[in-house]
């Protein structure tokens, strides 16, 4: 079996990181190098290492992934319109991603260009 990644360390309790949120199927905790004022970075506990590697009997934990953003989002009071967030999956090299455990980015306090860089 390959080695825990860093976010399977931290939905395992291996690894203290306070959580945001957490539910049967998904865990958020803190960017460890914030790229915005809020930023939350949502992991399934089952490890799926990207999104395009993601299997049919995955598609709860996917959905699992967006309700908890939208419940995040509520939480921190960011999810009027007038504010806002931002979701991003990295996927592989070129997007990239770095933690080879699939997360989402949830992103918000300021003024986020468009396109993305
Ligand atoms: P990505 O580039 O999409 O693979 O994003 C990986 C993110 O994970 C990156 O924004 C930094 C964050 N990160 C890496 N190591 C740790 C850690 O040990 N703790 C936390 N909270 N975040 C981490």
């Amino acid at each position: 079996m390959s080695e825990k990644t860093i976010f399977q360390k931290i939905v395992d309790r291996e690894i203290p990181a306070p959580l945001v949120y957490e539910d049967e199927l998904v865990a958020a905790f803190n960017d460890i190098a914030p790229q915005a004022p809020i930023h939350v970075l949502i992991v399934p506990k089952k490890v799926i290492p990207r999104v395009g590697e993601a299997v049919a009997e995955d598609q709860a934990t996917l959905g699992a992934l967006l309700l908890a953003a939208g419940k995040i989002a509520d939480k921190l009071g960011i999810k009027d319109r007038s504010q806002g967030f931002r979701l991003v999956i990295n996927h592989g090299k070129d997007a990239g991603e770095t933690v080879p455990h699939l997360h989402v980015h949830l992103l918000a306090g300021r003024d986020l260009a468009w396109p993305p860089g």
